[in-house]
């Protein structure tokens, strides 16, 4: 038999339905599809829990295909070398433990590895909104990304999540909607995010390790959105600590599913 047009859209509406209601309840959602919320998706994925990503953009991959200003290779650091090992991604020594690695090998393998552990990710959602209750925060409020950009007033949708992480990069997007709309404080020296300072490689580097943590009850921050939030600075085209940083948020609320 021949293919049939009616059956190729009645499979691909039916398929994707099946998969988004069984993603309605989640052990961990996470938002933003650059290399942290990737490398912690996997992770999760991996030790057998529920988790699905949620990205704006048609693609993930967030900073990282770009390498630095388009020329796309980054720089990682020797301590990470066993996280790409792991993941069958090459990395070429430099000097002085600095390392290379092809932006879009390591994309694509991050990305191919997490989905085939079992990582669901939804591409052209974007989350404008959590879940509240009292004191406390239990969904992500998702629309579609063509919807937010049209300006179109449609009312969105909704998926509830025991953790939530906010890896969505440089505009740490949750934790700002957390901070405005949701009466309570969050868990930084001052309650509120601290705000990201200027390039300072190896500090920040250092810093994007330590600062991803939990932020509000069940609600963790990752990458370049950690130091966003506690106020640390960026560091340009070095990839480790976003990597180190979403292994360890996946490590940490593992320990508490
Ligand atoms: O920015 P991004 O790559 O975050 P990251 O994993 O890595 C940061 C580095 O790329 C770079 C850096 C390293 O030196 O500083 O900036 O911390 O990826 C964030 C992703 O989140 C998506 C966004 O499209 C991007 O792909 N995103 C942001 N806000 C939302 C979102 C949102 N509200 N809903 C869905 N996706």
């Amino acid at each position: 038999m021949g293919l049939n047009e009616i059956t190729i859209t009645k499979a691909i509406v039916d398929q994707w339905q099946r998969k988004f209601i069984d993603n309605l309840e989640l052990d961990v959602a996470i938002v933003g599809g650059g290399p942290a919320g990737l490398l912690a998706g996997y992770y999760i994925a991996k030790a057998g829990k529920k988790v699905a990503l949620f990205e704006r953009k048609l693609s993930v991959g967030g900073g990282m295909w770009g390498g630095g200003m388009m020329f796309n290779e980054i720089v990682i650091q020797k301590n990470v070398i066993p996280i790409l090992e792991e993941l069958g991604i090459p990395a070429v020594e430099y000097e002085d433990s600095h390392y290379t690695v092809d932006s879009i090998a390591c994309i694509t393998t991050l990305a191919s590895k997490a989905c085939l552990s079992g990582l669901t990710i939804w591409n052209c959602m974007s989350v404008e909104d959590v879940m509240m209750r009292e004191s406390s925060v239990n969904g992500l409020v998702i629309i579609w990304s063509a919807i937010e950009m049209s300006g179109l007033h449609v009312d969105p949708l909704t998926i509830g999540s025991k953790f939530i992480i906010d890896a969505t990069g440089h505009d740490v997007e949750v934790i700002k909607v957390i901070e405005r709309k949701v009466p309570a404080k969050l868990l930084t020296p001052t309650g509120k995010i601290l705000g990201e300072k200027s390039m300072w490689a190896e500090k920040a580097e250092e810093l994007t390790v330590e600062n991803s943590k939990e932020v509000f009850p069940c609600v963790y921050v990752a990458g370049m959105a950690a130091n966003a939030t506690f106020g640390g600075p960026r560091m340009g085209p070095i990839f480790g600590g976003m990597l180190l940083s979403g292994k360890k948020v996946a490590e940490d609320i593992l320990k508490r599913l």
